[in-house]
């Protein structure tokens, strides 16, 4: 696998800003045409199924489906927390974190420890800045985070846990000279499922222009681990599927209903779109080209047809898009 951090900047950047970007990763020994076959062989009988190696999983394994694939490791900026990758920074400095997922099908929880951020961009989009130390990050989404770093001497690890589980990689910030502890790749708890309430709060710092929709798309987003079957609106992708049409110049709105057990974050090309609404909750959301919809919820996002072509439209966990969960939108 080759992969590598991609970074346009616009030139509001700070030049006295240090600029550290963590690129996630899942990673796994066993080739993705045989995780395939195992994903697609599964029979789950009512209960939660097998895992990859044929062990029966637990029956009682709360809601929603998370993590199909279970990796052997994951990775940030390509090492574990066995040997993570240590950046050097400022005692008092500032520091924008510029986080990836890169990952094929993991969602994590960015867990800033002691350090307090500020969340200034979504997908590489302003956003009002949201404080925090701990933020999810699903699969293909990127956060830029503004940091002070304290005025002392210590290392300061910046770490994602995986979504649901315990384990977890990271990157350790260290400022001035100090040593660097072991972190163990396996949190204290658990950490829960993503949800939208980060999602919820987030503000556009320049929103669309307030405007109805000209056309809106219901796309429900639809199938099941049974065989592992995913679609929209119930057509697995092929050829055939025709595009979803719209006009140069309208204001379209998607309203995506995920009628799964699973999470899907769901990834537009050639534009940002707006989240708009959540559950039938009006807002000025983020400015983003991939936003989570998680089990029974509807999302609805809002773009301005300005980019006319022939795009790509799918949930971004690479074996749904790989099962059909895949459509395009086209106009001339
Ligand atoms: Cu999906």
């Amino acid at each position: 696998m080759l992969s590598a951090p991609l970074i346009i900047r616009d030139g509001s950047e700070n030049p006295s800003q240090q600029e550290v970007v963590v690129m996630l990763a899942d990673f796994s020994f066993t080739p993705p045409d045989q995780i395939l076959a195992q994903l697609q062989a599964r029979q789950t009988d009512g209960m939660r199924g097998m895992d990859m190696h044929g062990t029966a999983m637990s029956a009682i394994k709360s809601e929603p489906d998370l993590n199909d694939v279970q990796y052997d490791a994951f990775l940030a900026n390509s090492h574990t927390l066995a040997d993570p990758e240590v950046v050097t920074v400022e005692p008092g400095g500032r520091v924008r974190l510029r986080i990836v997922n890169g990952s094929s099908m993991s969602a994590y929880h960015i867990d800033l420890g002691q350090l307090e951020g500020d969340l200034i961009a979504v997908d590489g989009i302003r956003v009002q800045p949201v404080r925090g130390h701990n933020f999810p990050i699903t699969v293909a989404q990127r956060l830029d985070i503004e940091l002070t770093i304290p005025k002392i001497a210590s290392a300061f690890p910046v770490l994602a846990v995986l979504e649901g589980e315990r384990r977890r990689t990271g990157i350790v910030l260290l400022a001035g000279k100090g040593q660097v502890a072991r972190i163990s790749g396996i949190a204290d708890a658990a950490s829960p499922p993503l949800t939208l309430g980060l999602e919820r709060s987030l503000r556009a710092a320049e929103p669309l222009a307030d405007r109805k929709a000209d056309r809106t798309h219901v796309l429900n987003l639809t199938g099941s681990m049974q065989g592992y079957r995913w679609s929209f609106n119930n057509v697995p992708w092929s050829k055939d599927v025709p595009p979803l049409i719209v006009t140069e110049g309208e204001r379209v709105e998607i309203a995506a209903t995920n009628q799964t057990m699973m999470p899907h974050p769901v990834h537009l090309h050639g534009h940002s779109f707006q989240v708009v609404a959540i559950d039938g909750h009006r807002f000025a959301g983020a400015l983003r080209d991939t936003v989570l919809v998680p089990p029974k919820t509807t999302v609805i996002v809002a773009f301005d047809a300005g980019n006319p072509g022939w795009w790509a439209f799918h949930c971004h966990l690479l074996y749904h898009q790989h099962a059909g969960m895949f459509a395009t939108l086209r106009y001339d």
